[in-house]
Parts: C-alpha cells; sequence; structure tokens
C-alpha cells in the first residue's frame, strides 16, 4: 500500500463530513419545551442577584445555556402578552388588548408553524386567553386546560376539549405529572413542541403546604421608592388604597383597608412571602422535566425556554399588580437551554434588550422553521451562539391601554433604551396628556425614584425620546395609535369574578 495513501483516504473521508455535516445540521429539529409561569418578576430566579428565593432547577438552565438578563414584556397584562409570545406581535396588532379576548383563530402562531412543519404539538396548563373558553385551541395536537384563572389546588381540567374532571393536587404538581405523560407516549418519531402554562406566582397566593413557611424568618418592608413620590403625577398616590395599592387589600392579605400605619407593613410581608413559595414548586417542576429528559436521552436535543408573561410591582413606587411601564413590571426571567446554542459548559449572558415579541421568530429559526409571515420581533438566535448582531435594537415600545375594569392605570406609551426610559399617559382623546410624563435614568437611578421630566438640561433627551415613541409607534404600525379614554383612578374594587 503506498505509504500516502492512508492519509489521502482520511482527507477524503473529512472533506466528505465537511460537505454532509451543515446539511445534518439543518436537517436536525430540536424538541421544544416552553415553560411559560405567570407574573413572575425578573429578580425571582436566582441568577438574578436580587432574588431572595433560590431556584436552582432555573438556575441550571442558565449556567446550562443562555441568561437574559434584560428581557422584556412589550404589555405587562396576562393575555396581551401571552398573545405577543405566540404571534410575535404587539398587542395592537394581535388584538387580543385584554384579558377577555381570544386569540384571533386565523392569525398565525409559531406552535402552528411547528405543526405544520411535522412536529407533535402540546399545551397543558393555564392558557388564559378567552377565559370561560377551555376548548381545543388551533396548533396543538393535544390540549389540556381550563375555564379562568384555575385553581392552586384540585383544578378542573378539560382534556382535549372533551371530559372536564377535577384533578386533585396542588397545580404545578398536577400539570408537570400531565406533561410527563405526554412526554412519554410514543411520537412516531416526530420532533416535539410542548407548552408547560404555569398558574404560579400568580395571585391569590397559595404556596404548596411544605413551603408556607419557607420565608417566615425573611423581614419584608415596603420598598423604599413607595415613600418617593413627590416627583411623580397624582395618579400614583391616588392609587395607593386601591386594589393595586399598597395600603389597599393586598389580594385579600388585608381584612381591614385602608391601613396606612406601619403595621400594616405585617400583610405585605405575608403576601410577599407566600408569592415567594409558589414559585419554589415551580422550580421543583423544572427539576422533574429536566430530569425526564436526561433519562431519556432527550435534554440535548430539547430547546428549553423559562419565561413568564409579564412582571409584577411588588410594593415599588406604592403599587400592586403590573400594567405600568416601571421596571419591575416589564422586566421577565428568560432562560433558555439548547447545546445548539452554546455547550452545557459554555454558558452565555445576553445583555442585549430581547422582547416577548422576539419568541416566535427566535424559536422557528432555531428549529429550521420558516418565520411567521409577519411579527414585530426579531431572531435571538445569533446573540444565544455569541455572534455579534450590530442591529439588535437600542430601544423598545412599551404599550398599555387603560382597562375600565381595573381603574388604577392610566394609558402607558412608553420607550425605553439601555439608559433611559420615558412614559407618557395620553388621556385618550388626542388632546394634551393630562397626567405628568416620567423620565427615568436608568443608570444612575435604577430603582426610578427620581422623575427628571421636569429637569431643563434634560429637555433635548426628553424630545430626543419623544421622538423615537413616535418612530416606534409608526414602526409597529400603531398609528392611528387607538386607546380607551381614561377616565381616572378609581377606589372600587374590580367585580369578584375577575380579580
Ligand atoms: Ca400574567
Amino acid at each position: 500500500m503506498s505509504p500516502y495513501r492512508t492519509p489521502l483516504l482520511l482527507l477524503l473521508a473529512l472533506l466528505g463530513w465537511l460537505l454532509v455535516a451543515p446539511s445534518l445540521g439543518a436537517a436536525r429539529r430540536p424538541n421544544v419545551l416552553f415553560v411559560l409561569t405567570d407574573d413572575q418578576r425578573w429578580d425571582c430566579i436566582s441568577l438574578n442577584p436580587r432574588s431572595i428565593i433560590a431556584t436552582p432547577h432555573l438556575d441550571r438552565l442558565g449556567r446550562e445555556g443562555v441568561y437574559f438578563p434584560n428581557h422584556f414584556c412589550t404589555t405587562s397584562l396576562c393575555s396581551p402578552s401571552r398573545a405577543s409570545i405566540l404571534s410575535g406581535l404587539y398587542a395592537h396588532a394581535h388584538g387580543v388588548s385584554n384579558n377577555f379576548t381570544e386569540y384571533p383563530n386565523d392569525l398565525p402562531t409559531w406552535p402552528r408553524a411547528l405543526q405544520a412543519a411535522g412536529y407533535a404539538t402540546a399545551y397543558i396548563g393555564k392558557y388564559h386567553m378567552g377565559e370561560e373558553n377551555d376548548d381545543v385551541r388551533g396548533g396543538f395536537d393535544y390540549f389540556v386546560t381550563h375555564r379562568g384563572q384555575g385553581k392552586y389546588f384540585d383544578t378542573e381540567f378539560r382534556f382535549h376539549g372533551k371530559e372536564r374532571r377535577v384533578v386533585p393536587g396542588y397545580y404545578t404538581t398536577v400539570v408537570t405529572d400531565m406533561a410527563l405523560q405526554w412526554l412519554k407516549e410514543p411520537k412516531g418519531g416526530k420532533p416535539w413542541a410542548l407548552i408547560v402554562g404555569h398558574k404560579a406566582p400568580h395571585s391569590f397566593y397559595y404556596p404548596e403546604p411544605k413551603y408556607v413557611h419557607a420565608f417566615d424568618h425573611v423581614n419584608i418592608p415596603y420598598p423604599a421608592s413607595a415613600f418617593h413620590l413627590d416627583d411623580n403625577d397624582r395618579w400614583y398616590r391616588e392609587r395607593l388604597e386601591t386594589w393595586h395599592g399598597i395600603y389597599g387589600p393586598l389580594f385579600d392579605y388585608r381584612k381591614k383597608w385602608p391601613d396606612r400605619s406601619p403595621e400594616a407593613v405585617k400583610d405585605f410581608a405575608a403576601m410577599t412571602r407566600a408569592y415567594w413559595g409558589t414559585i419554589l414548586s415551580v422550580d421543583d417542576s423544572m427539576g422533574r422535566l429536566y430530569e425526564y429528559l436526561k433519562q431519556s436521552g432527550e435534554l440535548d436535543d430539547t430547546l428549553i425556554v423559562f419565561t413568564s408573561d409579564n412582571g409584577l410591582l411588588n410594593g415599588e413606587h406604592g403599587m400592586i399588580d403590573k400594567r405600568t411601564a416601571h421596571e419591575p413590571s416589564i422586566r421577565v426571567p428568560l432562560v433558555v437551554r439548547y447545546p445548539g446554542l452554546t455547550p452545557a459548559d459554555r454558558p452565555r449572558v445576553v445583555s442585549q434588550m430581547t422582547l416577548t415579541v422576539d419568541f416566535a421568530p427566535s424559536i422557528l429559526d432555531i428549529c429550521g422553521v420558516p418565520p411567521l409571515p409577519k411579527t414585530h420581533g426579531r431572531s435571538w438566535k445569533r446573540l444565544a451562539m455569541g455572534r455579534p448582531d450590530p442591529q439588535w435594537r437600542t430601544s423598545f415600545l412599551y404599550h398599555y391601554n387603560y382597562e375600565k375594569q381595573f381603574p388604577y392605570t392610566p394609558n402607558v406609551r412608553a420607550v425605553r433604551t439601555e439608559r433611559w426610559k420615558y412614559i407618557r399617559y395620553p388621556h385618550g382623546d388626542g388632546g394634551p396628556d393630562r397626567h405628568k410624563a416620567d423620565l427615568f435614568d436608568l443608570a444612575t437611578d435604577p430603582d426610578e425614584v427620581h422623575n427628571r421630566i421636569d429637569d431643563p438640561k434634560l429637555a433635548g433627551k426628553v424630545a430626543e425620546l419623544e421622538a423615537e415613541l413616535q418612530r416606534l409607534l409608526k414602526e409597529t404600525g400603531a398609528e392611528p395609535d387607538r386607546m380607551p379614554i381614561d377616565e381616572g383612578i378609581e377606589q372600587k374594587l374590580p367585580d369578584a369574578k375577575i380579580r
């Protein structure tokens, strides 16, 4: 045999592999496990240094994958945000502008696109678009949900549009059991995509019995920003004693209200401990799902996404709930694990601002499935792989429309850049705003305590941000910018059925 023969054969084999390898890569489609919580704050995952609670299983996704510390929702309200997650569109474009509107049946979603591309698809848990509807929705081969908000214990689920049955047990555990059951079923060689919709940590907060006392030792004061409202418009103060204010009923944690006494902070602390407790069960759930994928050999072939639909104000600026454009309301946790993006021993942090509207383009891009015909978001696949994306956004639009059923937050039109946030509160009649705007310098004031809108030195910055807001409204097709008339902050409680 010629002494050159073996190296030549090796070289030919290598060339052949190089030619085939890229096409192999393109053909391999990862499974998708998308875990969605309800109202989880960005700092309630212990990858965030501010977190009081420990979430080792959620952290592991980031420690073996990609952590997005600057991820945001574009409307901080359950149904509109969920519709943005599925469609890649802003609320004004998908039309689900409140919690009572069904997702339009003819509007594309990323699960539907995956289904059309040959994926086995399922949705298990809280869907929360179209409150009283538990029918099967388009794009899912298997669909389990319930009417309304569901309950932390003993929820009545409906199984793929057929029987309704109370499943005894804790919600988070029960949906995890159902998810594992579906994962174990044969898929006929198809890749799969599963969305698990948790109820936790949405109000009213009921932790699992084993976590009821998990945070009894933690002292929890009202946030300092609750006592610095002088720079802000009057609506901040008008909200304090309402359903969405810190002196109000606190989702029934306070029996007699309003209560401005310093001692009443104990109700706030009890509420916060319960909220945190519900997230510990979510972490357990992720641990079980991860362990199953590892055992079944699918872990490294699965794109795991963990996120929430919106954030939550927990006392900041004297506020409870979400809806506003403040950081705790619009920031959302996001961790992603998939070795096709980065190997498990080379975790990555993507610091660019990512949005709920980025999920549809990103997931389809990673799965090698054509994008939806129209989205406002962009794929972060390149960023997650550590490649530069010089065109990535440096600002984004946030909006929320006043709800008559929840008269505690004005209309909100805001622009956030990496350093600044400018928030307007339009009246809704096209005339001049009747509330003072907010301007926050997030670099020097991350807790948004100092409203700089009246600072004459920043007039140029305000003009620049106003122009950017108008540009973003135009770019996302939000013109003419329709919104309800702001009927003001009211003390009345919301209807008991929709709380
Ligand atoms: Ca929510």
